[in-house]
């Protein structure tokens, strides 16, 4: 759970860090699950010891990410910043090889790349090493998610970074980090302008990162995850929270083999896993509720 304070904090800033939400046994524990063949080989095919990696989606190769992804103690955090119906919008592990020199991460907001009807999202980081300025840690731009959507595209085309520079360049002092020893968590809204440098420590940097988003947020562009739409707290309440916006659809070249256009689709909002999931939770409870 956040403090008034953390919560105060996260609204003002955009972003929190909380120290010691997982034991060091529990950490271990994801340490091992990382470790396991399914995700080792996969971040071996994406040449994960050259360069960053963000193996997506991550709760369909092991199941205690699955398990993490709706665990009380984040969704908690969650619920307490966007509410009581929470779903997991995406997941991965995002690593940065030990290469001194490799992996810089530019400047973005996560709701350029997942447009939706309304800004409840947030992402938390769950950091599987001691994230620090030497490794590669993110950074945000503090008060960013008040600046609403920037361009992150070129002729139409999503570029994956933002292009408005003067944001970062122009105001240095508000540029914080946003980092925690291995345990931690930190959680940034979806508009928050943050990126990360390069790793020079000689030593991995491995974050555990699951995007939430409120069950009334519905997704107007890009493709959707094996595990979109997972009901991680709370129960469905099917309605759709529109807020005035202007945005400009961006365009995905490679995302075009998923949904059969460069936009993604907007019918498609739970992904297949996330469905099978949701049914069993669905079985579970009305089991229990008949017991
Ligand atoms: O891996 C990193 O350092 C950056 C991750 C990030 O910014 C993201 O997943 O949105």
């Amino acid at each position: 759970m956040l403090t008034e304070q953390q919560q105060a904090q996260f609204w003002k800033n955009g972003f929190v860090s909380v120290e010691s939400v997982f034991s060091d046994v529990e950490v271990d524990a994801l340490r091992q699950a990382a470790g396991r063949p399914a995700i080792q080989d996969a971040l071996e095919k994406r040449r994960a010891s050259e360069r960053v990696v963000h193996l997506m989606p991550l709760t369909p190769l092991d199941n205690a990410f699955r398990e993490l992804s709706r665990h009380p103690r984040l969704t908690q955090c969650a619920a307490q910043l966007i509410g009581n119906d929470i779903q997991l919008s995406n997941s991965k592990l995002a690593t940065k090889p030990s290469t001194p020199g490799a992996g810089a991460f530019d400047w973005h907001q996560d709701f350029a790349y997942y447009t939706h009807t309304n800004y409840d999202l947030i992402t938390i980081s769950v950091a599987l090493d001691d994230v620090t300025q030497d490794n590669g840690g993110m950074y945000a731009v503090e008060g960013s998610h008040q600046y609403g959507l920037l361009d992150h595209t070129r002729d139409g085309w999503m570029v994956g970074a933002c292009i408005e520079s003067q944001r970062w360049e122009a105001n240095p002092e508000l540029v914080a980090p946003m980092m925690s020893r291995a345990g931690g968590i930190t959680i940034h809204h979806c508009l928050t302008l943050h990126g990360s440098p390069v790793n020079r420590s000689g030593n991995p940097r491995r974050l555990v990162i699951f995007q939430y988003r409120a069950g009334h947020c519905y997704q107007l562009s890009d493709h959707i995850w094996d595990d979109t739409g997972y009901q991680v707290y709370g129960t469905p309440r099917n309605v759709v929270k529109c807020v005035p916006m202007n945005v400009a659809l961006p365009k995905n070249r490679g995302w075009e083999r998923y949904c059969g256009e460069p936009h993604g689709s907007v019918y498609r909002q739970i992904g297949p896993i996330a469905k099978q999931w949701n049914e069993e939770t669905r079985r579970r409870q009305s089991t229990t509720a008949n017991d």
